[in-house]
């Protein structure tokens, strides 16, 4: 059985992937923030913006899916840390301990810019909508170079919005069920051609704003389509929203300095606190 390394495995995605693929790998789950264990899997608690933890947890796994790092638009010290400097760090300690196969869950706020009555696919120009936007297009730029210098192997998966059923209109086109994540996290795993692929995170919406044939190709088969909830989830909608967000395929991303964090990370305590323990 496959070991794979799974970061940010305490989040709502790392939980449901840990959830799918628990029966199919043995699974490694790290992250800075204590978990609840789920079946058998191994626990280890890691820093990624510190290259030490980056090199411990790297070792020994065949694949690595790296969710670590901030999920949503914030402040550019946090970005900075977590998803640039940590990023940069996952992929340079995979490449030391001579892991290969990397899993980037990018994200479709890479290409938020894009309008909502625009159908894009994975070859457009990027357009992403903030500071969390652009340092996933630093994981996919970086992710390039290391494929083409390093001969590593990467699937960034733009993800939509992964949760048990679709949550607004703007969602009913980006959604994605856990099952369906795990089927695309999975062809990452095992596909035996991928060099460098870009793929979008999306069930098989009827309202998608997003042209997956390259996801189809390497053999993405959806199992879920959002127009099931569409009924449900329009009714509950209000009119008149921020008129840029309505614009837009990243919604409040493209108007908002800060998207309230589905997941926080622990507040570092103070130098006086620590000494105060
Ligand atoms: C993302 O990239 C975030 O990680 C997630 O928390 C959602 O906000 C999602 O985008 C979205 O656009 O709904």
């Amino acid at each position: 059985m496959k070991t794979i390394l799974i970061t940010g495995a305490a989040g709502d995605v790392g939980t449901h992937l840990r959830r799918e693929l628990a029966a199919k790998y043995n699974i490694r789950a790290s992250d800075l923030r204590s978990l609840k264990k789920i079946a058998k899997e191994t626990y280890v608690r890691a820093d990624v913006s510190k290259m030490a933890d980056a090199l411990r947890i790297t070792k020994g796994v065949d694949a690595i899916v790296h969710l670590g790092g901030y999920s949503v638009e914030g402040p550019w010290e946090g970005i900075l840390n977590a998803n640039i400097i940590g990023c940069y760090n996952m992929f340079e300690a995979a490449r030391r301990n001579g892991v290969k196969r990397i899993i980037f869950p990018t994200s479709n706020h890479a290409v938020g810019f894009y309008r909502r009555d625009e159908t894009i696919d994975h070859r457009v120009y990027i357009k992403p909508d903030g500071r969390y936007g652009v340092s996933k297009v630093f994981g996919e730029a970086l992710g390039s170079v290391y494929a083409d210098k390093y001969g590593m192997q990467f699937l960034m998966i733009r993800i939509g919005n992964v949760n048990p059923a679709p949550i607004d209109k703007r969602r009913l086109s980006i959604w994605i069920s856990p099952r369906d994540i795990a089927q695309l996290v999975t062809i990452g795993i095992e596909h035996p051609q991928i060099k460098f692929e870009i793929v979008y995170g999306i069930s098989a919406n009827k309202r998608a704003w997003y042209d997956n044939s390259n996801a189809f190709r390497l053999g993405y088969k959806p199992q879920d389509d959002s127009e099931k909830y569409a009924t449900e989830v329009l009714a509950r909608e209000r009119p008149g929203g921020d008129p840029i967000a309505e614009k837009y395929q990243g919604g409040v991303f493209c108007a908002a300095e800060e998207v309230p964090n589905p997941a926080p990370l622990p507040k570092k305590k103070s130098r006086a606190a620590r000494k105060r323990k």
